[in-house]
């Protein structure tokens, strides 16, 4: 295996002929991509073999983080990273004449997830594995990513995103580990040494074949294992080809039937819909990760009242809930055990976050689905229930309304959350603050009933990918700054405070970032034609689109802009350039109807000779994780600005941090934390307080169309999106943004904390003209983020909720320490 430059040439080299069978001059990117890929595949092999050796003879616990999405982007780059080999590749390779940047962009990027659900899963791989724990990723092998984004005259256009079309150098098929994953069907009871055991016949059955990724610690020689499920046929010939009924064409429709509950995910985000395939793809991850872990578990040769000793179960939201009920359904019928014992088992093994507070996203299937779908899990669920309710009306006699509200099976739903809670020893909410509204409100029943279940962990994200891997320069200028221990303990960032005011780290902080606007200023230019000032303050707004993290409010401050301009040509504010990357879930209507909107002001704004020069206006498409790797270090203002109490914790507000953007945001999510930090001095608060949008739910009182009435810049804006003017273009209005604004009277609080949003928004103009005091404010909003890396949160999970601690199982650990 290559370990040096000269040896890495060779035997590239070698490989690319070898793989192409063309010569080293004829080969193309894509071949030199796959060529390095599966060369850095292999040489990851020995480590992982070696890592699952590690972990067997320790026998430590090991944690299982059971996901329905895992958000990972491209992985060449961070592979070379924490193999501590990224630099001699990028040399080698350049040597040879490639750059490596350009043979990155030839990966598909792996957008198997939604949003900071699902990116955060990958993040927390990457800590788990760099800090040495023996913790995996068990997911689904989507064939279908989330769909590629298209802006056509202003609207989002959904495409399917066939990420796995040229191959996947990453991944391993393991057809010796496949596991049966059973649907519909009957349950049969018979009577067996005294004892019930129940049996599901003539189901549907699917085969889960895993597909594992390595996922490489950063220079400690551990790789775990992502392990994603693909459904396969049970084709069985002699059983009929598996599925029910015997012809081939019974077969080819069971096939059909079968694949397609790995065919996609779904693209809906805090959105809940009660759709079969979803809860179809829900049991199928946790069935076959029941599996797959007690198989592990077997190595050990232990008896199973042992299991919770060894494995932890992390469950990420309620998605995966039904790993409670299929690992008792295993543990009774499969091994014997009884209720109690099993019971027991279960809930010392599994664990469980909880994401967001938003009603309309919390999970509740319809129990009719489920008690067809899933018969056997569907009685355990019901008996579960029956327990439950009885304790609870133990402990609550004169409360039935209470044990109505908590009951895990309720006028014909499964609640999810009420399952997930019944069935763990922890639950978790995402920030402090969400933490606290998950106790005080949300589930406040079951704080009052489980104090000690409940605990917080506020996300972090990881300051390899997010800093190191993204903005190489900026961590070089910390390197010479301060050394190189923050790359091992983030929190050791706190070192760059003393240099907050060092006008020589400021000078070098002011170049990366101006290389940095310059490169995403070009990316920008090829997509749309559209030079940008690289002087201009570049406001970034990155997130899903949606309602309560108010896309609209941005929107209506740069109308806001562009009328004050319009009335006063010669009107002093600082250039800006506003950029916007969103996707909408194709059924959300007023989503698309906002982006439609940003399109058409940035097409007045970036075409009016009284504004182009001040104002730009872009929303790039298909926002994805390696579209965030080039706008985050390009970054000088994030933009945080969800209505109080309805972001759980955010974790783009922690990336743009990390990489020296000052933030404007409300109180909310992890923001609050930010601001423990930063104080007023660091960042940029407005708005409502969650107390005030508490008390105005409460106790009503807020009037938008008040707001209307007496603020004329709100009236004009408003205006605006209804009649023809620069806003509407083609005759084409937007009524619906308008009556959810007054008609619904704005449910987000939009038009409320619009004065305060403008005029911090004034005030931020103003302040980054005196460079240097951003320069400082911009440092120390590094130095501050190491709090934020995914280091400290897994640290946290890992002593506080799965008990585990670091194995070192790699042949080169105790390098990498973290914190
Ligand atoms: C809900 C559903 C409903 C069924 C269809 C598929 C689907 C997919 C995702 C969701 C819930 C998404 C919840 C979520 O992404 N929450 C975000 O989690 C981040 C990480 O904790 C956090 O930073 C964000 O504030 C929070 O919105």
């Amino acid at each position: 295996m290559f370990n040096n430059k000269e040896n890495f040439k060779r035997e590239f080299k070698q490989r690319l002929v070898g793989k192409t069978g063309r010569q080293v001059h004829e080969v193309t990117e894509d071949d030199v991509y796959a060529a390095l890929g599966s060369m850095i595949r292999e040489r990851i092999g020995q480590d992982w073999a070696a890592t699952n050796r590690a972990y067997i003879e320790q026998s430590e616990r090991q944690v299982y983080y059971f996901s329905m999405e895992f958000l990972m982007g491209r992985l060449l780059g961070n592979n070379l990273l924490n193999l501590g080999v990224l630099e001699m590749v990028r040399e080698g390779l350049g040597e040879l004449g490639w750059d490596l940047e350009d043979i990155e962009e030839y990966e598909a990027d792996a957008g198997l997830g939604n949003g900071g659900l699902g990116r955060l899963a990958a993040c927390f791989l990457d800590s788990l594995a760099s800090l040495g724990y023996a913790g995996h990723g068990n997911g689904i092998r989507y064939k279908y990513g989330l769909f590629e984004q298209k802006i056509i005259d202003g609207h989002q256009v959904e495409l399917p995103d066939y990420w796995l079309q040229k191959g996947n150098v990453w991944e391993v098929r393991r057809g010796d580990k496949k596991v049966n994953v059973q649907f519909w069907g009957h349950v049969e009871a018979k009577e067996e040494n005294g004892r019930l055991v129940y049996e599901t016949k003539n189901g549907e059955n699917v085969w889960a074949v895993p597909y594992d990724v390595p996922v490489v610690g950063y220079e400690n020689a551990s790789v775990n294992t992502l392990r994603l499920w693909s459904a396969e046929s049970a084709a069985d010939p002699s059983k009929g080809f598996g599925g029910p009924g015997g012809s081939y064409y019974n077969f080819l429709d069971y096939k059909r039937s079968v694949e397609t509950v790995s065919e996609f995910l779904y693209p809906d985000d805090s959105q809940y819909e009660g759709k079969l395939l979803r809860l179809k793809q829900e049991y199928f991850l946790c069935s076959a990760g029941v599996h797959s872990v007690l198989r592990t578990f077997d190595k050990l040769r232990l008896p199973y009242d042992r299991l919770a000793e060894k494995v932890a179960i992390h469950i990420n939201d309620t998605h995966p809930t039904l790993v409670i009920p299929e690992l008792m359904r295993v543990l009774m019928d499969e091994k014997g055990f009884g209720w109690d014992e099993a019971w027991s088992i279960v809930t010392r093994t599994v664990s469980y976050t909880n994401h967001t507070i938003l009603s309309e996203a919390l999970e509740t299937w319809p129990e009719q689905m489920v008690r067809e779908l899933l018969p056997r899990v569907h009685m355990i669920i019901e008996e579960l229930n029956k327990r439950f309710c009885a304790m609870l009306l133990e402990e609550y006699p004169d409360d039935q309304d209470r044990v109505s509200r908590m009951a895990i099976i309720e006028s014909g739903f499964v609640k999810m959350a009420h399952l997930a809670i019944y069935g763990s020893h922890s639950v978790n909410g995402v920030a402090a603050l969400h933490t606290d509204i998950l106790k005080k409100r949300e589930m406040k029943d079951f704080y009052e009933l489980y104090p000690e279940r409940f605990n917080n962990k506020t996300n972090g994200i990881t300051h390899r990918r997010w800093l190191m891997h993204a903005n190489p320069e900026l961590a070089d200028v910390i390197e010479e700054a301060i050394g190189s221990e923050w790359k091992t303990q983030p929190q050791q960032l706190t070192e760059l405070l003393k240099y907050a005011d060092d006008a020589v780290v400021q000078q070098k902080i002011y170049s990366v970032k101006r290389k940095n606007k310059e490169r995403l200023a070009s990316y920008i230019y090829k997509k749309h034609g559209v030079s940008v000032d690289t002087n201009s303050i570049f406001d970034v707004q990155i997130k899903r689109l949606h309602a309560y993290k108010r896309q609209l409010l941005n929107a209506l401050h740069i109308m806001d802009l562009y009328n004050r301009i319009k009335e006063n040509p010669s009107l002093e504010i600082t250039p800006r350039t506003f950029i916007f990357g969103a996707k909408a879930a194709p059924g959300y209507y007023m989503a698309k109807q906002i982006i439609k909107l940003i399109n058409n002001i940035a097409n007045t704004v970036n075409n009016d000779p009284d504004t182009k020069d001040l104002l730009k206006v872009f929303f790039l498409e298909n926002y994805s994780v390696s579209l965030a790797e080039k706008i985050i270090p390009a970054s000088d203002l994030s933009e945080q600005i969800s209505t109080a109490g309805k972001e759980a914790s955010g974790t783009g507000n922690m990336k743009l941090m990390m990489n020296g953007a000052l933030t404007i945001g409300t109180l909310d999510g992890a923001n609050v934390e930010m601001y423990e930090s930063l104080g007023d001095e660091g960042m940029y608060l407005f708005g409502l307080r969650v107390e005030d949008v508490e008390k105005y739910y409460r106790d009503g009182g807020y009037s938008a169309q008040a707001i209307y009435n007496s603020d004329e810049r709100v009236k004009k804006v408003l205006d605006q999106l209804v009649q023809p003017g620069p806003f509407c273009q083609n005759g084409q209005t937007f009524d619906p943004i308008y009556h959810s604004l007054l008609s619904h009277n704005d449910e987000y609080f939009v038009l409320r904390d619009f004065a305060s949003y403008v005029e911090t928004q004034n005030q931020i103009g103003m302040d980054y003209r005196d460079s240097k005091k951003w320069l400082e404010k911009s440092i120390v909003n590094i130095a501050h983020s190491g709090r934020f890396a995914g280091d400290r949160t897994i640290n946290e999970y890992a002593s506080e909720i799965w008990g585990i601690k670091p194995a070192g199982a790699g042949s080169r650990s105790g390098i990498y320490k973290g914190q």
